[in-house]
């Protein structure tokens, strides 16, 4: 289906404002494996990490007796081992060109400034890297400096966050945002400030079942036009926002779906707009 593709270009060539979300899938290509992808994705891969179930690997109470499957994850996520995807660069791009309003992502990879992306342009819903804190015991709170828990995850073995637990009070967090714990300030002020300023949302690579993430794809103004492009179709319930989601079927929708791999719409939708040698020498 050629349509979301030429509705895309068509919106882009005449400068509308860009609101774009995110998840794992745009990683993907990157080397990160999801987490519902069968076959490739964490949820089928536990056993690697020692899970008794998914979501343990985000869930606060287990990583505080069991710190060690989160810990191997920050070690292998770490900024710095992973190169932007096309699709990020693309995210840059939309930027370069005075069109990107907000890129809302729900990845940690911070693959999004690797791209070049200036922070402020950056949502990082479930947080990143860039910080870390001490998350139990009597130094609870505390800010640790994020070199000393990065010295200490890329060390093989639990010696270094075993010391670094002893040095401040407690087991040692980055500013991750796991199941139950609140969305950082700057996603609720970016959500209702951003998405009334856009003429199109285009979302990509994710499941979009994770609140409240999911339902902001409800808080695009109605005259805005909302594209998935996804690997499988997704979001047709995401309530929140006042909304219930997608509404790919109904007669004159503004909602479009491209089934497909993110980098691989990018390269076409690039392509189209007649935007090739901008992208590659981003
Ligand atoms: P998910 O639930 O694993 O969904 C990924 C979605 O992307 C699925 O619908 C896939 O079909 C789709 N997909 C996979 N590859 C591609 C591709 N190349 N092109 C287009 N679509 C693709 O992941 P979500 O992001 O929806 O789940 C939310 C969690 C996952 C967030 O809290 C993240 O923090 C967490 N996560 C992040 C990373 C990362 O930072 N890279 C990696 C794994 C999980």
């Amino acid at each position: 289906d050629a349509e979301p593709l030429e509705r895309a270009a068509a919106l882009l060539s005449s400068g509308a404002k860009v609101v774009v979300m995110t998840g794992a899938g745009v990683s993907v290509s990157a080397g990160i494996p999801d987490f519902r992808t069968p076959g490739s994705g964490l949820y089928d891969n536990l056993q690697e990490y020692n899970l008794p179930y998914a979501e343990a690997i985000f869930d606060l109470d287990f990583f505080q007796n069991t710190p060690q499957p989160f810990y191997r994850l920050c070690k292998e996520l770490w900024p710095g081992n992973y190169s932007a995807t096309p699709t990020h660069r693309f995210i840059k791009l939309l930027h370069d060109k005075g069109q990107l309003v907000r890129c809302f992502t729900q990845n940690i990879d911070s693959l999004e400034t690797a791209a070049g992306l200036p922070k402020e342009a950056v949502v990082a819903a479930h947080g990143n890297f860039d910080g870390a804190h001490v998350a139990f015991g009597k130094g609870a709170g505390t800010e640790v400096p994020v070199d000393e828990l990065k010295e200490a995850m890329l060390f093989d073995g639990e010696e270094k966050w075993r010391a670094l637990n002893a040095k401040y009070g407690g087991l040692v967090k980055p500013d991750i945002v796991f199941f139950g714990e609140q969305l950082p300030a700057r996603f609720f002020e970016c959500a209702m400030a951003d998405f009334p300023k856009a003429d199109l949302l285009i979302v990509m690579g994710t499941s979009l079942v994770v609140q409240p993430f999911a339902g902001l794809v409800n808080n695009a103004p109605p005259a805005a036009t909302r594209l998935l492009v996804n690997r499988e179709r997704v979001g047709e319930d995401s309530f929140g926002f006042g909304g219930r989601g997608f509404d790919f079927d109904a007669e004159g929708s503004r909602d479009l779906f491209h089934q497909g791999d993110c980098d691989g719409f990018v390269a076409d939708l690039v392509e189209r707009l007649g935007w090739r040698a901008e992208f590659e020498r981003i």
